[in-house]
């Protein structure tokens, strides 16, 4: 088995920590490499496209985070062997990039601009692909978004909707989710009630 040593931010979300769920859930071993935001602008020329999530495999240093999310996922057997399943986890991750990305961009925003550009995507965007996903879960059976079972698809998806659901994002409704697609809670739920995912939260507490 390869040494691995997963770098990103130090908190529990963004687009690390489905992988680091996924190593965690799979029974795979690795560093977990956590970045305060005062040593990234340190970080950033060493790594590959100056930005993280990076995973370093036998001390080869690779990055972006769906291409993260396969490799790992297929060592720890949350990736489907089928290649249609595979397209709809695939799908789903990077729809989940396009509009994570939407989001990012209004962060640094100026406060009125801000807040028109966030109501512009929460009723426009945002819906569209919250309506979508909940239609994708809903076609692959309604519990997981492919092969029927966990995947890194749930878990990239679950982190979505945490974040959007967290209230720290303003001028989004932190109900929007539960509006427009409860069906994404529910999953939300599965995901997070997983018996491996619970512990490796009960275990981040504990730490
Ligand atoms: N396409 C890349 C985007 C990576 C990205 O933008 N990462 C953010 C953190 S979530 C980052 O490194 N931001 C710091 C910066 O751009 O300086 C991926 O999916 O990994």
């Amino acid at each position: 088995m390869a040494t691995l040593k997963l770098t990103y931010f130090d908190f529990d979300g963004g687009r690390g920590e489905p992988a680091r769920l996924a190593l965690h859930v799979g029974g795979i071993a690795f560093e977990d490499h956590r970045i305060a935001g005062k040593d990234w602008p340190a970080l950033r020329d060493k790594t590959p496209f100056l930005a993280m999530p990076t995973l370093e495999v036998d001390g080869l240093v690779v990055s972006q985070s769906n291409s993260i999310n396969r490799y790992v996922g297929k060592l720890s057997g949350l990736y489907p062997k089928d290649d249609l399943q595979a397209f709809l986890c695939d799908e789903v991750m990077e729809a989940v990039e396009d509009i994570s990305t939407r989001i990012a961009q209004t962060i640094g925003l100026p406060e009125d601009a801000k807040k028109e550009a966030r109501a512009e995507l929460a009723a426009g965007h945002l819906t569209r692909y919250l309506e979508q996903f909940q239609a994708r879960l809903k076609g692959a059976g309604g519990e997981y978004f492919a092969d029927r079972r966990l995947t890194v698809a749930d878990l990239k998806v679950a982190m979505l909707i945490r974040w959007l659901r967290s209230g720290v994002l303003d001028h989004i409704p932190k109900d929007l989710v539960d509006t427009v697609a409860p069906q994404l809670v529910k999953h939300f739920e599965r995901v997070i009630n997983h018996p491996k995912v619970a512990e490796y939260y009960q275990r981040r507490k504990a730490a």
